[in-house]
């Protein structure tokens, strides 16, 4: 199969730092496959642009001319275009090849490189208010940018809304040249699917000449292997991170960044993500006795205390209540007391789904809960949530949800549905072993494989990921006695067997058209 085709519409650096030789290094790190369309030739080194040579309209048009009949693209990325009417081109030619079928555009809005050189007029910005924004799919800016483009000196997140309403479906505002968040690189993420600030340790580097380029063409080549803008953007910010690490010396002033493959299973480039405005950083599971030593192992979740009650007997050390409609207020505090009392007894974890309070008022050690839950729960209820010493499972289904639980210190992070499940109606798609195990290597806690696993075998192969526990739904039926040792067998099975590696990229869990 031939790799997907990004056009990377931008102007050449003679440096080799930024512009298409950046782009080049990037889509290479993702495996797609790059056609530079010059769209102005830059004189530089690496302190200064000297010239600006913006090709004429008629050659800019010639070479999407041309790749239109033979190498159309599944994504577009702009970069340094030279003026106004390169601008209107670009769109004219994302609407024609947009009749033909979905080509998604990121657009970089470059208005001047690091070393001071101005690239952008007023009539040249008008045109990206007026064609290149309502038509992108995912904006780069910097901050400096963002202002210049929605015209307002807002705060951060408040110019993200208002480049959204002017049609940007997915906005990332980076923050690499902007001041750090407690050491951290902070990039602000508003998105159909998530909002927040994205955070990496910042790399003391002085060769830092092509990050916005990186960081845009990795946007570009995430977006062409399938998945959403959020996703997307944390990908980049990986590449460009490790890009970053690689940055190199050339010339007297900034050296080129340098992205490469392998960025995908490099745990440490994993960003934390905020949920709300309230800047976040990723944080390590605390230390927590002989619990999380044990391991989280078989995981059963079950409806009620009495089918809570069969499992514990039945051998299972780590459970989750979860009632989906209590029959009554009474009826729920007797369900997780009893729950208490029967894990406090036997010695198993128990997770609580939901009622976070409610489970610490009646001695539960820890509680589960959803995204949708976390962020309705607000900075402050977070904030006691996390005060609260319970113990914290978090399900994730993305790479941002990944990101957004790592921020607060979890016993755990679900990845899930690892094969379709109809338990609960969802968009999302199998992660598949493959993911699984990228969730495993890269989490920085245990991983809790969740989704379609109803038989022994499937909880077998989730294991031979490395994964910290196997969550069952439906798997252990009416007869816990029978089914439990045969899980139990199957994990061990799996544990010992050869282990599943992770994939170099994960797979897109959400179909971006959906
Ligand atoms: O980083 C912005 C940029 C984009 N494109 C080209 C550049 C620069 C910065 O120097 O030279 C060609």
């Amino acid at each position: 199969m031939s790799p997907y085709v990004v056009w990377s519409i931008a102007g050449t650096d003679s440096g080799g730092g930024a512009g298409l030789a950046a782009d080049q290094r990037a889509a290479d790190a993702f495996g797609v496959h790059l056609c530079p369309v010059v769209a102005a030739v830059t004189a530089q080194h690496s302190r200064a642009v000297t010239r600006v040579h913006v090709l004429p309209p008629d050659m800019l048009e010639a070479q999407m001319a041309t790749l239109a009949d033979d190498m159309p693209p599944r994504v577009i990325k702009t970069g340094l275009l030279g003026g106004a009417e390169q601008v209107r081109i670009v769109a004219r030619w994302v609407d024609r090849l947009r009749e033909r079928g979905p080509v998604a555009l990121v657009v970089d809005p470059v208005l001047g490189a690091s070393t001071g050189a101005a690239f952008a007029d007023e009539e040249t910005l008008q045109a990206y208010r007026d064609t290149l924004l309502p038509r992108a799919t995912v904006l780069t800016p910097n901050r400096h940018e963002a202002r210049r483009l929605c015209g307002a000196d807002d705060a951060v997140p408040k110019v993200a809304r208002a480049l959204r309403e002017r049609g940007a479906d997915t906005v990332c505002i980076t923050g690499g040249d902007s001041v750090d968040v407690d050491g951290q690189v902070v990039d602000w993420l508003d998105s159909p699917h998530a909002s927040g600030w994205l955070a990496s340790p910042r790399v003391a580097t002085p060769h830092h000449h092509g990050t916005g380029c990186t960081f845009a063409t990795a946007a570009a080549s995430a977006l062409a292997l399938g998945f959403v803008g959020a996703d997307a953007v944390v990908l980049a910010k990986m590449a460009t991170t490790q890009a970053l690490r690689h940055g190199h010396a050339a010339g007297s002033g900034a050296g080129p960044v340098h992205a490469k493959p392998g960025f995908g299973v490099d745990a440490s480039l994993l960003p934390a993500l905020s949920f709300g405005e309230r800047h976040a950083r990723a944080l390590p599971q605390p230390p927590r006795g002989d619990d999380a030593a044990r391991g989280l192992g078989l995981y059963a979740i079950v409806e009620n205390a009495r089918m809570l009650e069969s499992v514990v007997q039945a051998g299972v050390r780590t459970v989750q209540l979860r009632i989906k409609e209590p029959s009554s207020a009474s009826a729920l505090r007797d369900d997780i007391a009893t729950s208490v009392a029967i894990c406090r007894s036997t010695g198993a974890e128990l997770f609580v789904n939901d009622h976070w309070e409610l489970a610490r008022e009646l001695g539960a050690g820890g509680v589960h809960l959803g995204q949708e839950d976390l962020i309705a729960l607000g900075d402050e209820g977070r904030a006691a949530l996390r005060a609260s010493g319970l113990a914290l499972g978090v399900s994730s289904h993305s790479l941002w949800e990944l990101c957004r639980a790592r921020t607060l210190a979890p016993r755990y992070i679900a990845c899930g549905p690892v094969w379709p499940t109809l338990t609960k109606a969802m968009p999302w798609r199998a992660q598949g072993l493959p993911n699984l195990a990228w969730w495993r290597h890269v989490a920085g806690v245990p991983v809790v494989a969740i989704g379609g696993i109803l038989d022994p075998e499937r909880a077998a192969l989730a294991a031979q990921c490395g994964v910290d526990g196997v969550c069952i739904v439906r798997g252990l039926g009416d007869r816990p006695d029978v089914t439990v040792p045969l899980f139990e067998q199957a994990l061990n099975a799996g544990r010992q067997a050869e282990r599943i590696a992770a994939p170099a990229l994960p797979h897109s869990s959400l179909d971006p058209a959906a």
